[in-house]
């Protein structure tokens, strides 16, 4: 199928805003819009992904369409936005939409059952498609007219990637589920802005650090938003913003944080780091609680904790994880994403790294 493309005019917009990949988790994209005071002079495009994965899907819909029909936001359709059409046409697996709510719980799906007080095992699955499809009718019309690509004077949006050519001759399925555009995309004339993969899993572009702020390949034109929020281990939600002829971002997260009480050194060199997509290992040598792996695709080499590894089809591999270590002063404030008995991973401005649990004060 062809992707739909929307040409919209951001001519008189103070800021050009983008976030992408909100995943159900109405509650933060809200805070971020308090946080960069979203008003009526910015244009805002959401680039997909609204629901699944998170929490709250079916508040987080209601919410985005509102913030589109008071005609300063805009949204794209992601590869999640459409599991009602996957669903319908059997595309998905071959599985029907009972046995998705069974697998995933925090879904578009699940939500509305429990508004309706529906128990989608106590019908057989075509009836609870029918009583979904009489209450949400328009939620659904909603999610499968969104465009595929929206292009403005000076931006193309996207989910998740582009083919070189005419954006009007593009394959909507591409547009959706494009895994490793950062690396396979070729240069463009115009900015292309896109998220569907967190910006960590391209530690190659961040200089060997595992980041989740957005990520500027100024030579081909690209901008990932994907702070993996609600899908990557302590994922933010990123705001891209563009004003004046320049960016800026900004994120939230969930995460609680600590401020620190004695400094760290940057770690130097290189830093090691593994994360998903190169997740295979191969174990070197063992220490107390922690094994030398060294990362199959990349031939980097780190200490990993035992608990980071797993067994999947008989590989040994790792969850995302860095032996960098960011400069810390007094002061700061670091978000705590795993407390590793004497190690605590964090992040700091955007990047994850380790850091001594005794520099640390929890707040
Ligand atoms: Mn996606």
């Amino acid at each position: 199928m062809k992707a739909k493309v929307q040409r919209v005019s951001f001519k008189n917009a103070k800021r050009i805003i983008a976030i992408s990949d909100v995943h159900g988790n109405g509650h933060l994209l809200k805070k971020l819009l308090q946080r960069i005071r979203f008003c009526e002079t910015d244009r805002l495009v959401l680039l997909g992904d609204h629901i699944e994965k998170g929490r709250e899907s079916l508040d987080t819909l209601r919410f985005i369409k509102s913030l589109c029909a008071a005609g300063n936001a805009y949204a794209l359709q992601g590869n999640c936005d459409t599991i009602w059409e996957d669903l319908k046409a059997k595309r998905y697996y071959g599985i029907n939409l009972v046995q998705y709510m069974d697998w995933r719980k925090d879904s578009l799906l699940c939500d509305m059952c429990r508004e309706l007080g529906l128990d989608p095992h106590a019908h057989p699955p075509e009836e609870v498609f029918c009583k979904l499809q009489d209450a949400y009718q328009e939620l659904f019309a909603w999610l499968s007219a969104l465009p595929q690509i929206i292009e403005s004077e000076n931006f193309i949006f996207v989910h998740a990637g582009l083919q070189p050519g005419a954006l009007d001759a593009q394959d909507a399925a591409y547009c959706l589920r494009r895994d490793d555009f950062m690396h396979e995309a070729p240069a463009f004339n115009k900015p292309v802005v896109f998220g569907h993969m967190p910006t960590k899993n391209f530690c190659d572009f961040s200089y060997g650090r595992l980041v989740a702020f957005p990520l500027h390949d100024a030579r081909r034109n690209l901008f990932a938003i994907d702070g993996g929020n609600a899908v990557s281990f302590g994922g933010q939600l990123n705001a891209l913003i563009f004003q004046d002829g320049a960016f800026s971002s900004d994120w939230c997260d969930d995460l609680p944080s600590a401020i620190v009480c004695r400094p760290q050194r940057e770690s130097s060199g290189w830093p090691n780091s593994v994360c998903w997509q190169h997740n295979a290992v191969q174990v070197l040598a063992e220490r107390d609680g922690e094994n030398l792996c060294r990362v199959l695709d990349t031939g980097a080499e780190l200490f990993i904790p035992h608990e980071k590894l797993f067994i999947q089809d008989g590989k040994t591999c790792a969850f995302d994880f860095t032996d960098y270590r960011p400069p810390l002063r007094i002061g700061e404030s670091v978000s705590i994403v795993e407390r590793l008995g004497t190690t605590c991973l964090i992040k700091h401005a955007g990047v994850f790294g380790l850091c001594a649990t005794e520099c640390l004060q929890f707040v």
